[in-house]
């Protein structure tokens, strides 16, 4: 790390050093109180709230921004009663299912199988000691449907239903956004196999995920249906796509997350990997001596305003969950990093290239999810796919074209590009393994 850092610092000696000497002269003629100004501070880096309709009036602008150049919070994107609705269906609908919990007990992290009914148990009883986290993908396909319908004789169409309800108003609380100036969401025509699906993320108190950056570059989004989270988040330099330098100070190693179906009959498929996120082992969030957390049952003790006042210092100030020591020399909090406490029917919206992670300061229920569907998204995306492909003979026109931006996206018809995106890497594979 002290390879970064070092030069910064040496360079700012350096230009105090030469900006001395040029003036030295200067200076002498003229009286001290004509100095230059010192530089004023970076802007203070904040995660915006909105409602729905104060992102859409923003982005209907002349040049209403069109990348998502920070963390955004939406409020209200769902209400209360359906935030709960919806906590109830799920549970009776997919209660039974299987699903992989990690208890996180003294640094370490233990894998246990159990029903996502059992998964709440444990989430209601997890404690900062030991506590659960579990992040369920599958939950909410409507593939499972059928699974669920094949297993259980008795399962009602009404819960087909309420299943693809659930679906389609998460889906709308998201997609209210972004409908009236992005395309559709081209991952929607992404194989069955190597679709993204959307997330169902299980917190006990004490909780954390993992410090990440998400695959494929999508816009990411997160509804909280239940509890509250806390957020940080770790801007890329200037804003930019340039993520080396938390690469190298988180070391971050990437992590494939989706291969080509293990079902497919073609063994060259499998070993396919269409998508990598980057993680790291170090944490945003190690509980510090110095000051005392509440438990969560102390949390809903507090008067409503303290209990909020108390959630967004334990976000935003080091003292109670503190970076891990290697991160903290480049983290400036409120430059480099910002915070957010989101509530049950608010939705998050993550930018690509920024490292995340959430604490659990209560149970908590959310979803995650994701969009490729922007002027930005689209070429990015696709070139996370290619850059995972070893062997790429020759693009066709269309992609070069959306890659290097001289065809917007909006042009083309979505289905078309990403078939032609999979043939390339199924080609690609077939290279690799003629060789
Ligand atoms: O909900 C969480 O705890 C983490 C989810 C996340 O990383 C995401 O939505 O990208
Ligand atoms: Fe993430």
């Amino acid at each position: 790390m002290s390879k970064i850092i070092a030069p910064v610092i040496v360079s700012f000696f350096v230009v105090a050093r030469v900006g001395d000497a040029l003036s030295a002269s200067a200076a002498s003629s003229k009286s001290q109180q004509q100095q230059p100004p010192p530089p004023s501070p970076p802007p203070i880096l904040l995660v915006e709230r909105m409602t729905a309709k104060e992102y859409q009036d923003r982005r209907r602008q002349p040049g209403g921004p069109l990348a998502l150049d920070r963390p955004i919070l939406i409020l209200n994107a769902l209400s209360i009663e359906t935030c709960e609705g919806i906590c109830h269906e799920l549970l009776q609908i997919v209660g039974e299912e299987m699903i992989t919990v990690q208890r996180q007990k003294n640094n370490e992290t233990f894998l246990y199988d159990c029903t996502v009914a059992q998964s709440l148990d444990l989430m209601m009883q997890s404690s900062p000691d030991d506590s659960i986290f579990a992040f369920c993908e599958g939950l909410l396909d409507a593939s499972l449907l059928e699974v669920i319908k094949t297993n259980k004789k008795n399962a009602s169409a009404a819960a087909a239903a309420a299943l693809s309800n659930i679906s389609q108003t998460l889906t709308d609380a998201k997609e209210a956004l972004f409908r009236e100036h992005d395309t559709e969401d081209w991952l929607n025509y992404f194989p069955r196999s190597v679709k993204p699906s959307d997330c169902v993320v299980v917190a006990g108190e004490g909780a954390t995920s993992t410090l990440h950056r998400d695959p494929l570059e999508w816009t990411g989004t997160s509804i909280c249906l239940e509890g509250r989270k806390i957020w940080r988040f770790l801007a890329p330099p200037n804003g930019g796509s340039d993520t080396s330098q938390w690469d190298n100070i988180l070391q971050s190693y990437r992590l494939e997350s989706t291969a080509w179906s293990t079902e497919s009959e073609n063994k060259e498929e499998e070993d396919t990997i269409i998508s990598a996120g980057w993680q790291s082992d170090l944490s945003l969030f190690s509980p510090s001596s110095d000051a005392k957390l509440h438990t969560a049952m102390g949390l809903n003790d507090l008067l409503e305003q303290d209990a909020e006042d108390y959630l967004e210092k334990v976000a935003s100030a080091t003292e109670y969950l503190t970076p891990h020591k290697g991160i903290q020399p480049r983290i400036v909090m409120g430059v480099d990093v910002c915070s957010v406490v989101q509530h049950a029917g608010e939705l998050l919206l993550i930018p690509p290239y920024w490292y995340h992670q959430t604490y659990a300061p209560e149970p908590s229920l959310a979803v995650a999810s994701q969009r490729c569907g922007s002027a930005l998204d689209v070429p990015r995306v696709l070139s996370h796919v290619l850059s995972l492909q070893p062997d790429i003979d020759e693009l066709p026109v269309e992609l070069i074209g959306v890659l290097d931006g001289t065809i917007d996206s909006k042009n083309l018809d979505p289905k078309t590009v990403v078939d032609m995106l999979f043939q390339i890497v199924k080609q690609s594979v077939e290279i690799t393994w003629s060789k």
